[in-house]
């Protein structure tokens, strides 16, 4: 058996042997539907990389450029479909008692997959907000048929309901993230680089507050010598290897 493979042995046990689990997922685990991730080379638009147009300077800036990084996005994530990363989660929630997914995806997949209990803690992508009044209305048109959208109840210019880089994210969704950590005994960090504050920091906390940390990523990333285990590869391919799956496949 190689390393990788005692591994997941290892991390099988660990899952299937604990009661509450929390897991945070990154752009990796949409990579294997097609969605971009990030920081990978496909994170660049018009040579503009996402960390700039990401911030509420860039939408203020020019809202019909940001408005039209946000459409083609939507174009590509529109075409993806969840993968069995996705629904290996969607699956584990059934046998779980306890199970929370924080994602820092805005694509809207683990839904998709049939994941119910979600935090978007930078929030959905197929969401607008309005820039004066808040009102927040699901946007499904791609493309739109305006960039930027409008309210429809004053008009004023939308924004995505997304937490940009620079932007607090809501305390109430902070709050749920902790409380979820808190209470689970073990936490899977799925296809994250582990660059982006305070998501980044998550895992840290719960190895702070004894909890197992289980890392699957394409590659090791900066935090992954202060897990329990860290399984490299296609979270696609290992998360259906990390439980016992009572779905009949017609
Ligand atoms: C905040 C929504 C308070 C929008 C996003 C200096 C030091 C520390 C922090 C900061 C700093 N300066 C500023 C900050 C704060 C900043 C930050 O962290 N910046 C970073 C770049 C240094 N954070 C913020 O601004 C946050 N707010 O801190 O408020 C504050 C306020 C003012 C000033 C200071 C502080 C808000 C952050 C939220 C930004 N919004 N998204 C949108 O999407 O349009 S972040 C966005 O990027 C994603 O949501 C995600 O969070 C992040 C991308 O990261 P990943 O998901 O990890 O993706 P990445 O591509 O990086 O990695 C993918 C990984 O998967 C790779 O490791 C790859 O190997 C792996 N992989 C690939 N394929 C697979 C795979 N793994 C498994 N299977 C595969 N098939
Ligand atoms: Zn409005």
């Amino acid at each position: 058996m190689s390393e990788n493979e005692e591994k997941i042995f290892e991390a099988k046990e660990i899952i299937e042997s604990c009661a509450s689990l929390t897991v945070l997922t990154g752009a990796g685990i949409s990579a294997e539907s097609g969605v971009p991730t990030f920081r990978g080379k496909d994170g660049l638009w018009r040579n503009f990389r996402s960390e700039q147009l990401a911030t509420p300077d860039a939408f203020w800036d020019n809202p019909k450029l940001v408005w039209e990084w946000y459409d083609w996005r939507r174009s590509a994530i529109k075409e993806a479909r969840p993968n069995p990363g996705h629904f290996a989660l969607a699956e584990l929630e059934g046998q779980k008692r306890n199970m929370t997914l924080i994602t820092q995806n805005i694509d809207g997949l683990h839904q998709m997959a049939g994941s119910k209990k979600i935090l978007e803690i930078h929030g959905n992508i197929w969401q607008v907000r309005c820039t004066k009044c808040g009102d927040i209305k699901q946007n499904h048109r791609v493309p739109l048929e305006e960039t930027p959208p409008r309210c429809e109840l004053c008009g004023e210019i939308g924004r995505p309901n997304v937490v940009w880089f620079g932007e607090i994210i809501p305390m109430e969704v902070i709050d749920r993230s902790l409380k979820a950590i808190e209470e689970c005994d073990v936490m899977l960090i799925i296809g994250t680089s582990g660059v982006v504050e305070p998501a980044a920091s998550l895992g840290l906390v719960a190895k702070q507050t004894g909890k197992k940390v289980i890392e699957i990523n394409l590659e090791s990333t900066t935090n992954s010598p202060l897990f329990d285990l860290t399984l490299l590869g296609r979270s696609g391919e290992i998360l259906p290897l990390l439980y016992t799956s009572h779905k009949v496949y017609s």
